[in-house]
């Protein structure tokens, strides 16, 4: 194709975009603080049955579900009653939602809309050939060990969502008591915070061509075969590599189980400034294999900046994660920690 007509085939055809979509009140309140830290490109959801809720919240579209039965008062925790709603406007939100490349999916779970919308909805977009990343909200371990309708509710959820394989984005409010001096309302900014950086991050690097490019379509092969899988994400200085993939796995608000018996895939990319020199991402590299064993099925890509950086990221994909019984998966963690600069 000569390059005029490239470029206006690309113009035409080339689908950049995505949506975050928040689902029930805390997957609208994080996709609201998306929204407020700003990621160019991506377009911002927020569909919930309690209408006073939706009223507050700030997103490009606000969807209300369910008017008809549930008279815009909210779920009740009845997770069967949001699916019978959603009927309504299922077909409309599919067309949108498939207009995406890649579309997450935001969800606390627990209460009845988000714990019945994030499964259901991440089921059928599977089928298409939009890319559907669930993100999971689990619950602070005080609510399910004091209320048997959300602990049901967030079981139920998080099994049907395991079970789906492909990428789950698991992140633990248990892991944020680490922060539990500051106050709730900032507690749960830190966390929607890291959200935006894991968005922003697989967004840039399938966005963005590099030398050695990740595109959509590796990451949705790359997917395609690698079960049960999720995103670390690292940044250090560029002297050191090895310290770079310990605290992608370590430092960490994203809950998952790494099968320590088997060998998972891994997608790795490394985004550096103009001195980023080929001995350091070797480095990287072979920390990468070696902390995974040599992984069954392995593929990177990278990119440098027109400058010179101090600081290199890693943005990785790890697949082959063992899918946890929902018991295990809402048990208290072990390790916390973090220390990725959070966007105040
Ligand atoms: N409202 C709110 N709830 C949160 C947030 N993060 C996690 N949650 C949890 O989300 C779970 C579901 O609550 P909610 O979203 O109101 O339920 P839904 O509206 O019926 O989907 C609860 O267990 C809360 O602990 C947050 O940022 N805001
Ligand atoms: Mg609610």
């Amino acid at each position: 194709m000569e390059s005029d007509s490239l470029e206006a085939w690309a113009s035409a055809n080339l689908r950049s975009t995505f949506g975050v979509v928040g689902l029930g009140g805390a997957g609208s309140e994080a996709t609201q603080d998306l929204l407020a830290l700003g990621i160019p490109g991506v377009e911002t959801w927020a569909i919930n049955t309690d209408a006073a809720h939706l009223l507050r919240i700030q997103a490009d579209r606000r969807v209300l579900l369910g008017q008809r039965h549930l008279h815009g008062r909210g779920s009740g925790g009845d997770r069967e009653a949001v699916l019978s709603a959603i009927e309504d406007g299922r077909e409309e939100l599919q067309r949108r939602f498939e207009e995406y490349e890649i579309v997450f999916l935001v969800a606390g779970l627990g209460g009845g809309t988000g714990s019945a919308l994030l499964p259901y909805l991440a089921s059928l977009l599977r089928k298409s050939r939009t890319l559907a990343i669930p993100v999971a909200f689990l619950p602070f371990h005080v609510e399910l060990e004091t209320n048997p309708v959300r602990r049901a509710n967030a079981l139920e959820a998080l099994t049907e969502l395991e079970r789906m394989d492909g990428l789950l984005l698991a992140l633990s409010n248990e892991k944020l008591r680490r922060f539990e001096s500051l106050p709730i309302r900032r507690v749960l900014q830190v966390r929607n915070a890291y959200l935006h950086q894991l968005v922003a991050s697989l967004v840039d690097m399938v966005e963005n061509p590099s030398q050695l490019n990740v595109d959509l379509a590796s990451l949705k092969h790359h997917l395609r075969d690698a079960g049960l899988s999720t995103l670390l994400l690292g940044e250090q200085h560029v002297e050191e590599p090895e310290r770079l993939v310990h605290q992608a796995l370590t430092e960490t608000l994203l809950d998952f189980d790494l099968d320590e018996a088997q060998s998972p895939s891994v997608l790795a990319h490394v985004d550096g400034g103009s001195n980023l020199t080929l001995e350091t991402l070797n480095r990287v590299l072979d920390a990468v294999r070696h902390r995974f064993r040599q992984p069954q099925r392995m593929m990177f890509g990278t990119r440098t900046h027109p400058e010179p950086r101090q600081v290199m990221r890693l943005t990785a994909v790890v697949g082959g994660l063992r899918r946890r019984t929902a018991r295990e998966a809402l048990r208290p963690p072990a390790g916390t920690g973090l220390s990725i600069p959070i966007v105040q």
